[in-house]
């Protein structure tokens, strides 16, 4: 068997549904062979963007997979893999490698060049190696921390023979961890005593499916929760003890709550001190529970810790707080639902003017507003750019379902929502599928609508069109005075409309929910739709220290 047909037999054992990339790599037609669909992108990061894309909406449990070239593709797929890194994503990517002899500078080697952005990087350096290397890939995706795995194959290994007795395969069967029995009684105990408990929940929420015990958990001693960027979702925000997601933007709840909190629960959380999650202030008592020891005193001193699965320690923490204080908790108290509730109408009160704005041009805010408006949002998934369309929309889209919010960017690489939405397509093909993305955003990938238009993705683009890079004027008032370095101009609906799909360009307010309608029809008949919509430059965020 060649190296590269024992490749594709193996992801196809695996369950891989399909494999995104830019031509050419040696896998292409072996998995074709083996009923896999081999999705064609117009740029490589894409690809990897709708492997991200497809995994997250599947809370990591099916992988996406994306396959490039050596060289060129490999390289271009960079800031892909980067983004996955950042935000632990499980994606497989398997490059084309230069041959063995020639893996030597000034050739580009994946090995070399990607360690610092993977869990696990390696080449297949002999064809009867297959087994073993695809069974530590997809051993590394499916346990402990997850984070994307490089794994190169060289043209030469790839079609080298080995011997069909050494192709030995059994899928890879995922196991997890609880906490230790200590920890959690120990964990219990300072959350029962606490005065002014909070709950932050992070992406391990999701990972672990764990959203139903977090309710439980959050309603058992009455705790305030706000999500990361990345664990939006993971509590529904109209819930009464939801403060919201707490990103570099948060609705006013988050702080007074975490201002006066005496001890934070952290959940499936890095507690990563990064430019896009609410920092924890001095003075707290920290207790987080992760998968991953990396995670602990690391950016935050933390006083209780237990490592396991969101799942099973939420779980173990449900009984064992039942187990101290009785099997109703603490349920009965409304004082804190209460002072959210209030906060929350103080909230939207301030920002109303904005949200249901009639300017001309049009406010993002009152886009963010409409689309709550006309879509379902029990069966929407929808994400975000960088920029300020994800300053504007994290603090205000109430996601109300677990996966109905792919919120990314530790590493913030802009144009990333477009791959993004068209894996969770993918991945959940049931729902409306739209993202929220600038007009410099979309220079970076526009041209995959036409990926999304020829492999039938129908997703919606949302495109706020201010014809500059938000709030980067006053970063360099010079340049911008004299070389507009600001400015950027372009029609992006015809674009979108140029390469196959359902456009309309929306200047009025009145007309934001009509075309957003419209759109639906458009991806009801399986057809891509992009609204361009002309805006304002917004530069009042929901910040609230
Ligand atoms: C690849 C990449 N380069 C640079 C940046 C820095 N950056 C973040 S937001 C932004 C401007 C975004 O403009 P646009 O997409 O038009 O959104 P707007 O803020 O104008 O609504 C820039 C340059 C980035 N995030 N990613
Ligand atoms: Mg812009």
């Amino acid at each position: 068997m060649k190296a590269k047909t024992a490749v594709a037999k193996i992801l196809k054992m695996e369950g891989v549904e399909f494999i995104t990339g830019f031509p050419l790599n040696p896998l292409i037609d072996p998995a074709a062979e083996e009923g896999i669909r081999l999705i064609k992108t117009r740029t490589e990061r894409v690809a990897v963007n709708i492997a991200d894309g497809f995994t997250r909406a599947s809370f990591g449990q099916r992988t996406g997979v994306s396959a490039m070239q050596s060289g060129p593709g490999m390289e271009n797929a960079f800031s892909g893999v980067a983004q996955a890194f950042s935000d632990s994503v499980p994606i497989l990517v398997l490059p084309m490698g230069q041959p063995r002899r020639r893996l030597v500078p000034p050739n580009v080697t994946a090995v070399q060049n990607y360690r610092a952005i993977t869990k696990w990087v390696d080449s297949i350096n002999l064809a009867d190696r297959v087994p073993e290397l695809m069974r530590r890939a997809f051993s590394y995706l499916r346990m402990g921390r997850p984070g994307p795995v490089v794994l190169e194959l060289p043209a030469d290994v790839a079609e080298e023979e080995f011997d069909d007795g050494l192709f030995r395969y059994k899928p890879v069967k995922a196991a997890k961890t609880g906490g230790d029995p200590a920890d959690v009684r120990e964990v219990a105990k300072a959350l029962i005593a606490a005065k002014n408990p909070i709950i932050r929940a992070g992406l391990g929420v999701l990972y672990a499916c764990a959203w139903d015990e977090l309710r439980e958990f959050a309603e058992l001693l009455h705790i305030p929760v706000f999500t990361t960027m990345c664990g939006k979702g993971a509590f529904p925000e109209n819930h009464p003890l939801a403060l919201g997601t707490g990103g570099r933007t948060r609705p006013k709840m988050v702080m007074p709550f975490l201002r006066k909190a005496d001890v934070v629960f952290a959940i499936g959380s890095s507690c990563s001190n990064e430019p896009y999650t609410t920092p924890i202030p001095d003075g707290k008592v920290l207790i987080q529970s992760t998968v991953d020891e990396r995670d602990i005193n690391k950016d935050y001193p933390v006083e209780h810790v237990i490592m396991g699965d969101a799942k099973l320690v939420l779980r173990q923490l449900i009984e064992e707080v039942k187990e101290q204080i009785g099997p109703k908790g603490r349920k009965g108290n409304d004082a804190v639902a209460a002072e959210i509730k209030a906060l929350k109408d103080e909230w939207l009160k301030d920002w109303m003017p904005k949200l249901t704005s009639d300017e001309v041009p049009i406010n993002p805010y009152r886009v963010i507003w409409d689309l709550m408006q006309a879509l379902d949002r029990k069966e929407t998934i929808i994400s975000h750019d960088s920029g300020c369309p994800r300053d504007q929309i994290v603090p205000f889209y109430e996601c109300l379902i677990p996966g109905g919010y792919i919120g990314w960017g530790k590493s913030t690489t802009l144009g990333a929502s477009l791959g993004l939405a068209m894996g969770a397509k993918l991945a959940r093909p049931e729902k409306t599928v739209v993202h929220f993305i600038g007009d410099g955003a979309f220079g970076m990938v526009g041209m995959d609508v036409e990926t999304a238009v020829r492999e039938k993705i129908p997703i919606l683009t949302v495109l706020v069109n201010n014809s500059r890079l938000g709030g980067y004027q006053g970063r360099y008032p010079i340049a911008s005075e004299r070389y507009n370095l600001d400015l950027l101009s372009g029609s992006y609906a015809k674009v979108a409309e140029g390469l196959g799909g359902y456009a309309e360009r929306v200047e009025q307010p009145g007309d934001i929910i009509p075309a957003i309608q419209r759109a639906k029809k458009s991806l009801a008949a399986g057809k891509p739709a992009l609204l361009e919509i002309i805006t304002a430059e917004e530069l009042a965020f929901s910040k609230y220290e």
